[in-house]
């Protein structure tokens, strides 16, 4: 990627397709200039002021060919998202239309802007800090309201306030180690180091890397298969989730044989749920491809709801099945291991049909086609998904890995600090520590960066970001 220049870059902001109206970015120096020339009123758009819509016709100047009727939107430097001279067009939705405008500009002083590219320049140009430019992509990523509300909270700089606010304390201390380090006669009677501060920013450091999870989880979401034998009711219960009928149902044994995925929303956790093919014995080759394909999807899930069909009860099929999934089936043989792993729910379908036998213990009794004890189902998938400590809404929760690591660095420094404070450690030493710490709290924000550190977070980004 290429870093610190402001050259004239283009790209399309929504995504190629057929839509009411479609939006191309551009930014760079002259940029106004540039695109204005490209139109049937340079004059109007050249003298224009920022933040001002012009209506106009595109023109390639070379054929003199009309190519979109468009508005444009006109940002001045500074006032504009990269911080540089920038001109958004608002062209129509159209396929070809979006292209040929894209081909004019990169033939008339645009570049193709690389992913992340906007974003980087308004990092570059101080306009927001490396987690608001994180959370810019997040946003974009985000596939639950709640997912989305997060990020958009990250946007407006909490993550950076909390590391901001832990990070001025630490300089402080710093400065006090500095001063001591630099006149050791005088005695001012004071410990530059108040063990106290420290261990309050190591826990607020702490509590902000463990929210991770919790960031991770409504964003990236969760991966939950439906398994268990033939007509146990896993496309019935599939449906019931989707509340829509989308799976076939029906009597018949072996009725699903492509497993089927669909996104759904619980309580804001994005869910993808696949519906699997029935597992049993066959020597009929699609439907053995299929049970092969559905093992497949079993290992990677995050989480697998077995149902039985309560109406069979369970069988030794079912016993073998879950035992490879980690199932104990005698729970007095073996005590010190949990009888249900936290990867799998056993839930015991059909409890609507008065042939139901009894729920053996550890099976969530529910019915796909009455959708008695569905809540409580979702209810304790929600429970193995979620992590413990359950964040008030108004903390702030990250969702980058590179944050993440850092803070656990500068956890880990402050760690140092405290041991060597009850080592009498020489304050030098410990300074280098402390130093640490606050090197990697300025890396998350971008206070500190490089060309490395940028591109690796910038090249995630979407194409006109
Ligand atoms: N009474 C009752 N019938 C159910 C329930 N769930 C499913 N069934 C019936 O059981 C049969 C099999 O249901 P499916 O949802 O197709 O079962 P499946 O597990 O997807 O079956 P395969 O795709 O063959 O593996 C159908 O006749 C359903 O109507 C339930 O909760 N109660
Ligand atoms: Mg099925």
């Amino acid at each position: 990627m290429i870093h610190q220049q402001n050259d004239r870059i283009a790209a399309p902001a929504t995504p190629l397709g057929t839509a009411a109206l479609a939006v191309i970015r551009t930014s760079g120096e002259d940029c106004v200039h540039t695109l204005a020339a490209l139109t049937d009123r340079p004059e109007s758009i050249r003298r224009s002021p920022g933040g001002r819509l012009r209506r106009a016709m595109l023109v390639d100047p070379d054929s003199g060919r009309a190519l979109d009727d468009v508005m444009l939107g006109v940002y001045r430097s500074p006032r504009s998202y990269t911080g540089e001279e920038s001109v958004e067009i608002y062209c129509h939705g159209s396929i070809p239309g979006v292209q040929e405008i894209l081909a004019l500009l990169y033939r008339k002083g645009f570049r193709a802007a690389e992913p992340g590219e906007f974003t980087m320049r308004a990092f570059l140009a101080g306009k927001i800090d490396l987690t608001r430019a994180e959370a810019v992509q997040e946003i974009v990523r985000s596939r639950t309201a709640r997912g989305h509300e997060m990020a958009l909270h990250r946007l407006g700089g909490s993550v950076e306030e909390a590391i901001n606010a832990v990070k001025t304390d630490l300089v402080n201390v710093m400065a006090r180690v500095a001063v001591q380090l630099d006149y050791p006669e005088e005695e001012t009677g004071e410990i530059p180091l108040p063990p106290d501060q420290i261990l309050a920013a190591r826990k607020a450091l702490e509590q902000l890397a463990g929210s991770y999870r919790t960031g991770r989880l409504y964003q990236e979401g969760v991966r939950l298969a439906l398994a268990g034998r033939t007509n146990a009711g896993k496309s019935s219960l599939f449906n019931a989730f989707l509340k829509e009928d989308r799976a076939i149902v029906s009597a018949t044994h072996g009725t699903t044989r492509d497993y089927i995925e669909s996104a759904i929303d619980l309580d804001g956790v994005p869910v993808t749920l696949y519906d699997t093919a029935g597992l049993r014995r066959t020597l009929e080759e699609i439907e053995g491809e299929g049970i092969r394909r559905t093992t497949q999807v079993l290992e990677a899930a995050d989480l697998v709801l077995y149902l039985v069909d309560g109406t069979e009860g369970l069988s030794g099929e079912d016993t073998d099945i879950l035992e490879s999934l980690g199932w104990v089936r005698d729970r007095a043989v073996d005590r010190t291991e949990p009888p249900v792993p936290d990867r799998l729910v056993p839930v015991w379908n059909k409890t609507d049909d008065p042939r139901c036998k009894h729920a053996p213990a550890g099976f969530l009794p529910v019915s796909a086609v009455s959708l008695h004890g569905i809540n409580t189902l979702v209810q304790t998938i929600l429970a193995r998904v979620t992590p413990e400590t359950r964040v008030a809404e108004s903390t702030p929760v990250i969702d980058s890995l590179r944050q993440r690591d850092l803070l656990n660095r500068a956890v880990t420094a402050l760690e140092e600090v405290e041991r060597g404070l009850t080592r009498n450690v020489p304050i030098d030493a410990i300074a280098l520590d402390l130093q640490e710490a606050i090197h990697a709290l300025g890396e998350i924000t971008g206070e500190v960066s490089s060309a490395d550190i940028l591109d690796a977070v910038f090249n995630g980004f979407c194409v006109g970001k």
